[in-house]
């Protein structure tokens, strides 16, 4: 039997605890209204790489944070993004039924369910940032919502989702779709660095290596996203692939071709890494990720 990559396995025990605090915060209840609570478990307990939960925990860390603070601040992250894809699931928007190889959550249950489990993910997110247990310092709690916030609303990606729909029916250049991206899937993906820097009280300098590195790998990330669209499979992917190319979508992939779309995202990685340079060998599990990211399968 091949052993397992040791990034397979750190990212599967992140998930393991990451999931553990999930499930300890959507706590079932037994009102009229319990439906909720159960379609908000129900799209964020299965599945998933939980790679924006890695991000936060490795970042965090690289300045010795209490695991216990970074699992927190790592679910909250975690819930905005199911949060996104239950809506981006939606009838409205992508109208998807196959989302982490299971029916997505308005199939499971209804739409009006599914615009509330997103909603009641999204609050859930910035009260779990804003509890004492996240950090007994309130001005860090308060950066911690702060940058969530904006990375989640209109300056980050809800206002990449809506330029993701102007692009249905607007040709964008190379730049338009870098920018689409940076905030559709980016500005998650910089923020749960910065989570782990907030917490671990990082300097300006460590924040700015950190910042750089997730630049990198969350437009590596959406290439490799694209990439899996037109090269993967549904089995494989969990969800419904070719979309952008039916759709006559401008992706990476159908602006640079195949083969330059796989040396970007090869080049973006290795550029993340140089980036933790500062940090030694204690970012090696970023390092790793950033391999991961490029050539994952799903
Ligand atoms: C509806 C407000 C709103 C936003 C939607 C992030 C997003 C914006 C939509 C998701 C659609 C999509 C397929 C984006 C491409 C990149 C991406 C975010 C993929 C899904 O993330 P993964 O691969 O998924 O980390 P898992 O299931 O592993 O968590």
């Amino acid at each position: 039997m091949t052993e397992k990559p040791e990034i397979l396995n750190a990212l599967a025990a992140n998930a393991s605890a990451v999931s553990d605090v999930l499930d300890a915060l959507l706590r079932e209840c037994n009102g009229h209204e319990k439906k909720l609570m159960e379609a908000m478990r129900y799209a964020s307990l299965a599945g998933g790489k939980r790679v924006r939960p890695f991000l936060v925990t490795a970042s965090a860390a690289l300045f010795d944070v209490p695991p216990e603070r970074a699992l927190r601040a790592a679910a909250a992250v975690e819930m905005v993004h199911c949060y996104s894809l239950i809506h981006d699931d939606l009838p409205a928007m992508d109208d998807d039924d196959l989302r982490r190889g299971q029916p997505t959550c308005h199939i499971a249950y209804d739409e009006a369910m599914a615009i509330l489990a997103g909603d009641g993910l999204l609050t859930l997110a910035f009260e779990v940032l804003a509890q004492v247990a996240t950090h007994p310092d309130g001005g860090i709690r308060a950066d911690l919502v702060l940058a969530l916030a904006k990375a989640s609303g209109h300056e980050g990606m809800v206002g990449g989702q809506v330029l993701d729909i102007y692009a249905d029916e607007h040709d964008l250049d190379l730049d338009e779709i870098s920018r689409l991206q940076r905030m559709k899937t980016g500005a998650l993906i910089t923020v749960s660095c910065a989570m782990g820097a907030i917490l671990g009280q990082a300097t300006y300098v460590e924040r700015a290596a950190l910042d750089a590195y997730a630049r990198d790998i969350g437009l590596a990330f959406q290439i490799a996203d694209d990439l899996l669209d037109v090269e993967g499979s549904e089995d494989e992917v969990g969800k419904k692939i070719g979309k952008d190319e039916d759709a006559g979508k401008a992706t990476f992939v159908s602006l640079l071709g195949i083969e330059a779309a796989h040396a970007k995202a090869h080049a973006l990685s290795e550029q993340a890494q140089e980036h933790l340079a500062i940090f030694g060998e204690k970012a090696d599990s970023l390092r790793d990720l950033a391999k991961f990211i490029v050539n994952r399968r799903s």
